[in-house]
Order: C-alpha cells, then sequence, then structure tokens
C-alpha cells in the first residue's frame, strides 16, 4: 500500500517529531513543501499546542499532523486537544501509546506509533494502529537499540500494516534502501534541521553543517532513556560521568533545559544538540521544499537506474 493515501502527501515522507523544534510554523512549510509536517507537542503545554495548531492553519491548506512524545508529563491534555481540533494525523513517540489508540480512532485520526522493536509493532497493529514507524539507532534524539537495517524487514514481516522506515535517512540512496527492506515511506528529521524554515539557532545548523559521520554519541543509555546528539563538551562528560557511575541526579545537571539551551540560545557546548547519524550528510542550508524534492527524485531516479538493470538482466 502507498503511505500516501494514508497521509495524503504529495511525497511519501513524514517530517521526524522534533520536539522544542517543530513549530507550528515549521509543520506548515514542510506540508507546504509536499511531506507530512509535524508539530511536536514535546516541550510544549496544551495551550501552546492549541496555538501551534492555528498557526499552522493559517500557513496551509496541507494536511499536517501533530507528533505526541509520550513521555510528556501532561500527554492526556495533549491527546485532548488534537481530538478537540481534529488533527487528522498522529504520530506518537517515547512510549507506548495502546491506551489512548481507541479514542483516538474513534475521532476518525490516523495513529502513526513509532516504535523500536517488532513487539511494540505488532501489538500497535493490534491495537489499530494505521502504519507503524519503525525507528532504528541511527535517528537523533530519543532512540531504540536495533539498526534501521535489522528492524524494517522484521517489523514488515510481522505486520500487515505500512511500515515507515526511520533513522539513517537523508538521501535517495537511503530511501531506496528503506524500501528494499520494506518500507512504504520513511520519517526524516535531521537532514530537515538544516532547512531554512527549521527555527533552530544558526550555531546549532553550523554545528551540523560541520559534523562528521562520527560526531554523534548517545547519552543516556545505562540510565535508560538513550538519547542521540551531537558530540560537545556536554554530551562527552554526560557519558564520561554515565561511565563513572553518576547518578540519576548528578547527570541531570547536565540534561536540565539543554535542548532549549541549543535551539534557541545557540549554545554549542553545553546545549542539547539532538542529531541522527546522518548530520555527516548536510553540507548546505536549502529551503525544505529543496531538501524534499531532491531526496524523492534522487529515489524515483535510482529506482528507475535499478529496475532498469534489471531489465537488461532479464533478457
Ligand atoms: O521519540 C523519539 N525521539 C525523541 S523524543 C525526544 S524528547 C526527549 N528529550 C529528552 C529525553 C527524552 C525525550 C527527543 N527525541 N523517537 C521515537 C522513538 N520512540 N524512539 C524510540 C521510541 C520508543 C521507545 C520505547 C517507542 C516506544 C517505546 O516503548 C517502550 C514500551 O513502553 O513498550
Amino acid at each position: 500500500m502507498d503511505i500516501r493515501e494514508i497521509l495524503q502527501t504529495k511525497y511519501p515522507i513524514i517530517q521526524g517529531g522534533m520536539a522544542n523544534i517543530a513549530t507550528g510554523p515549521f509543520a506548515a512549510a514542510i506540508s507546504g513543501a509536499g511531506g507530512l509536517g509535524l508539530i511536536a507537542a514535546g516541550g510544549m503545554s496544551p495551550e501552546q499546542l492549541r496555538e501551534n495548531i492555528y498557526q499552522a492553519r493559517e500557513r496551509t491548506t496541507a494536511p499536517f499532523g501533530v507528533n505526541i512524545m509520550l513521555m510528556h508529563p501532561q500527554v492526556d491534555e495533549l491527546m485532548e486537544i488534537v481530538i478537540k481540533e481534529q488533527v487528522p494525523i498522529i504520530t506518537t513517540g517515547a512510549g507506548n501509546p495502546g491506551k489512548y489508540i481507541p479514542s483516538l480512532k474513534a475521532a476518525g485520526i490516523r495513529v502513526l506509533p513509532v516504535v523500536p522493536s517488532v513487539a511494540l509493532a505488532v501489538r500497535m497493529e493490534r491495537l489499530g494502529a494505521d502504519a507503524v514507524i519503525a525507528e532504528g539507532t541511527e535517528a537523533g534524539g530519543h532512540v531504540g537499540e536495533m539498526t534501521t537495517m535489522a528492524l524494517v524487514p522484521q517489523v514488515a514481516d510481522a505486520v500487515h500494516i505500512p511500515v515507515v522506515a526511520a533513522g539513517g535517512i537523508a538521501s535517495g540512496r537511503q530511501m531506496l534502501a528503506a524500501y528494499a527492506l520494506g518500507a512504504s515511506g520513511v520519517q526524516v528529521g535531521t537532514c530537515l534541521l538544516v532547512a531554512e524554515e527549521c527555527p533552530i539557532h544558526p550555531n546549532y545548523k553550523q554545528a551540523l553543517l560541520e559534523a562528521g559521520d562520527s560526531d554523534t554519541i548517545v547519552t543516556g543509555r545505562i540510565g535508560g532513556t538513550p538519547v542521540r546528539v551531537l558530540k560537545n563538551r556536554m554530551s562527552r562528560e554526560y557519558v564520561k560521568r554515565e561511565r563513572e557511575g553518576a547518578t540519576r541526579e548528578e547527570l541531570e545537571v547536565y540534561t536540565l533545559g539543554s535542548l532549549r539551551k541549543a535551539v534557541l540560545e545557540g549554545d554549542v557546548r553545553d546545549g542539547s544538540l539532538m542529531a541522527g547519524q546522518v548530520a555527516g550528510q548536510l553540507h548546505a542550508i536549502r529551503p525544505a521544499a529543496e531538501i524534499l524534492a531532491e531526496l524523492y527524485g534522487d529515489y524515483c531516479a535510482l529506482r528507475a537506474t535499478f529496475a532498469k538493470d534489471c531489465d537488461n538482466h532479464a533478457d
């Protein structure tokens, strides 16, 4: 099944959640450019979420969704708002959204949970999810253990609903690889951080442009909340202290407010610069429409080349 039937978009591409970054205007820019834009409710109060939904509606007639980060302390209120506002599509992250699915479905909302494992994917299908987003540990932000390469085919074999691949995708080559693994769409976040419309501090964008393949690190693997960020003074120190056995309270000192520090203040030494392993592939700040058109265009061109190779083989 083509995921575009569920998303109602030009491209089979979903924008990743990106708490504290993906505002209403940003989601509207992505949807206007042909992808599925998402407002990230993580880091927003229920009132701010409502305001951002209105801002997105003012800027685009294209459909957009909301990403609900399930560790949010006011997650129940956020769910009430997306239902009341009749947001057409919800993605979830950082937890099991099972108890919310019946009321979301009853409201006619399409639900696409992010899953880090086959077990959660199967549970989500049973509860009525419309598709699952299988996200590998290459992704930025809160991550699971499995790689996209190993996770996507196993999820695709285990469920009958469409699978969207996420984590490690920023080019047509990677998008084609995701389809080869059994995906019917992709979710991208990191490559959109360098979109002109992305409202992060210029220092954060510059750090992304300068990053190489090995410049991300996962903080919190030992503590149970693994988060992939760019290497900097804060994240290196965090992991060092974590390995030395620091307590949760001692480690919190580093992360408290650190994402806002990066996004709003451009503190690239002590801020949390969430980013996936594809950061090394980013070389320019460009309009979102150009990033999406190139991603999808390269995917289509490559797919045609591979198909031609096989035609020749058949002769
Ligand atoms: O959610 C994300 N990425 C995020 S959320 C976020 S905000 C945050 N900031 C600091 C600490 C923690 C979060 C930044 N990035 N991606 C989707 C995702 N979901 N990745 C992994 C998972 C996941 C993990 C466990 C989904 C479900 C799950 O289920 C566990 C269970 O209860 O079965």
